[in-house]
C-alpha cells in the first residue's frame, strides 16, 4: 500500500530518511536551495513507494551559515542572538516548505513538523518529544517532515538541535526499521575522499569499529565529509545499539535514494550491531 492509500491503519515500523543539508542546498551560497535536486529527490522517493517514511532534512546554506552568525549552539549569551533564533527557525520553515511543495507535487500527503514545537533540550540533548501527533500521522498514511532546528532548552536558553540527533532519537522512540543517511558521498570513508586520493570507503561498520575509524581520522577541513561526518554518525550509535540498521548512501548520485528506500543494494555504508 503506498502512502496516503491507508485508511486507518496499524502503525509499520517506519524508515527514517534524513537528507543532509548538502544534498537539498547549495552549501557555498548562503540561503540557496538545489531545487533539481529537492525536484529530484521527492520523485525518487514516490516511486520507491513506501509505506511508512518519516522525513528529516539538514539546514545546508539555511541553517548554518545564520546559526553561526548569532553563535547559536553557545546558547543564550546575550539578547542580540535572539533575532538570529527567529531568523534561523525561519529560514529552515522556508527550505522545508520547499522540500514538502515537492512532496505534494509528486501527490506526497507529507506534513512539515517543526521541531522547536514540540522537543525540548536540556543543555542541548532532546529532554522531552511530543511523538503522538507523528504516530497519528503514521497511522493515516502522511508523510511527517521534520528538520534541524533552532529548539528551547532548559539549561541554556536555546540550542540548535541537529537532524542527526533528531534521527537517531526518533528511530528510538519510534522503533524504527531502519534508518537512511542520504549524503553527498558514498558513504564512510578513512579519510576525506574530496581531498586525499588514498581516502577508502567503508562499506561495513559495526559500532565499536566506528568509534576506533572516528580516532583514527583526524578532524577533516571540509565540513560534514570524513570527520565532520563521521562525528554526525557517531550520534546515531545508541540507534545500532538498539538494532536499528544505518545505511549513508550519496543521494547526489540519482536513483540511490529511491533505490535504498526499496530495500535494494546500494553502493554506501551500513552500520549495524555485530
Ligand atoms: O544540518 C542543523 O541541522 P543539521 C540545523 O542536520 C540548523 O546539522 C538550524 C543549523
Amino acid at each position: 500500500m503506498g502512502i496516503g492509500e491507508a485508511a486507518i491503519t496499524q502503525l509499520l515500523k517506519p524508515t527514517l530518511l534524513k537528507l543532509g543539508g548538502s544534498a537539498i542546498t547549495i552549501k557555498q551560497r548562503p540561503l540557496t536551495p538545489d531545487k533539481d535536486a529537492i525536484t529530484r529527490l521527492a520523485k525518487e522517493i514516490k516511486e520507491s513507494d513506501i509505506s511508512s517514511l518519516i522525513l528529516v532534512h539538514g539546514g545546508g546554506s539555511f541553517g548554518h551559515p545564520l546559526a553561526k552568525q548569532y553563535r547559536l549552539n553557545e546558547g543564550y549569551k546575550d539578547s542580540s542572538q535572539i533575532m538570529g533564533v527567529s531568523r534561523t527557525h525561519q529560514a529552515m520553515t522556508i527550505l522545508s516548505r520547499l522540500v514538502v511543495d515537492s512532496l505534494i507535487d509528486n501527490k506526497i500527503p507529507a506534513i512539515v513538523v517543526p521541531p522547536s514545537s514540540c522537543i525540548i533540550t536540556k543543555s542541548g540533548r532532546i529532554e522531552s518529544f511530543e511523538k503522538n501527533p507523528l504516530i497519528r500521522m503514521l497511522e493515516l498514511g502522511f508523510m511527517p517532515v521534520l528538520h534541524g532546528d533552532t529548539v528551547f532548552d532548559w539549561d541554556v536558553g536555546f540550542a540548535i538541535l541537529s537532524g542527526d540527533q533528531l534521527v537517531s532519537s526518533l528511530a528510538m522512540k519510534l522503533n524504527a526499521e531502519r534508518i537512511i543517511m542520504g549524503a553527498d558521498v558514498d558513504g564512510l570513508y578513512t579519510a576525506d575522499p574530496k581531498i586525499d586520493l588514498s581516502a577508502r570507503r567503508v562499506p561495513y561498520l559495526t559500532p565499536t569499529k566506528l568509534k576506533i575509524l572516528r580516532r583514527r581520522v583526524r578532524k577533516s577541513t571540509v565540513m560534514d565529509v570524513t570527520g565532520g561526518m563521521l562525528g554526525k554518525m557517531e550520534e546515531l550509535i545508541p540507534a545500532v545499539e538498539r538494532g536499528i540498521p544505518v545505511i549513508i548512501v550519496n543521494a547526489a548520485k540519482p536513483n540511490n535514494i529511491c533505490r535504498a528506500l526499496k530495500g535494494e543494494e546500494v553502493v554506501g555504508t551500513l552500520i549495524e550491531r555485530a
